[in-house]
């Protein structure tokens, strides 16, 4: 059976990376259900009044969110855009005990949050990947799901 993937990336924070977002969740669909396409998809606007959760309130939203979360296998983040909403679903995810991959882009100009860049060194379960090329993003996230899956396969 597939994974079950949640996939976090910046919504009110900004829909700059969305077409990353977007090849990204093409490529995990390869390894079972992305639970969150929606944050992929390209009517999604920062504001969440145009997409597919514009009528749903915010408390509905987080506790969708929460329930698909604890559901997932896996959780992987692209953290260059810098979003509250996706720092708290990976700190959520950590005391869940989820593995969790972070894609940083590493020539956006930006610097990584320290509380994401150095959660690695304290917990096995999280990993800060920097890529420039998305094929490299992409291989990342294929070694990531292939080691979940044999995991998964294990229990
Ligand atoms: C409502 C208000 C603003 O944007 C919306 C749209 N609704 C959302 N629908 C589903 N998931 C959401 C929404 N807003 C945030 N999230 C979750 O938080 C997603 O799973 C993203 O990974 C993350 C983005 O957080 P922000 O702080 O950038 O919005």
């Amino acid at each position: 059976m597939g994974l079950k993937i949640y996939f976090c990336g910046s919504i009110s924070g900004g829909r700059g990376d969305a077409e990353l977002y977007c090849q990204i969740v093409e490529h995990m669909k390869t390894f079972g259900t992305v639970l969150t396409e929606h944050v992929a998809s390209l009517k999604q606007t920062a504001d969440g009044r145009v997409g597919p959760d514009g009528n749903l309130s915010a408390t509905e939203i987080h506790d969708r969110d929460m329930e698909w979360l604890t559901d997932s296998d896996v959780v992987v983040a692209e953290v260059t855009t810098p979003s509250l909403g996706v720092g708290y679903e990976i700190g959520r995810a950590l005391d869940m005990g989820k593995n969790i991959l972070c894609l940083f882009r590493d020539d956006a100009g930006r610097r990584l949050s320290a509380m994401i860049d150095g959660a690695q060194s304290s917990n096995n379960n999280i990993s800060v990947k920097r890529y420039i090329a998305i094929s490299d993003a992409l291989e990342y996230v294929s070694g990531f799901l292939e080691k979940s899956q044999n995991k998964n396969a294990a229990v």
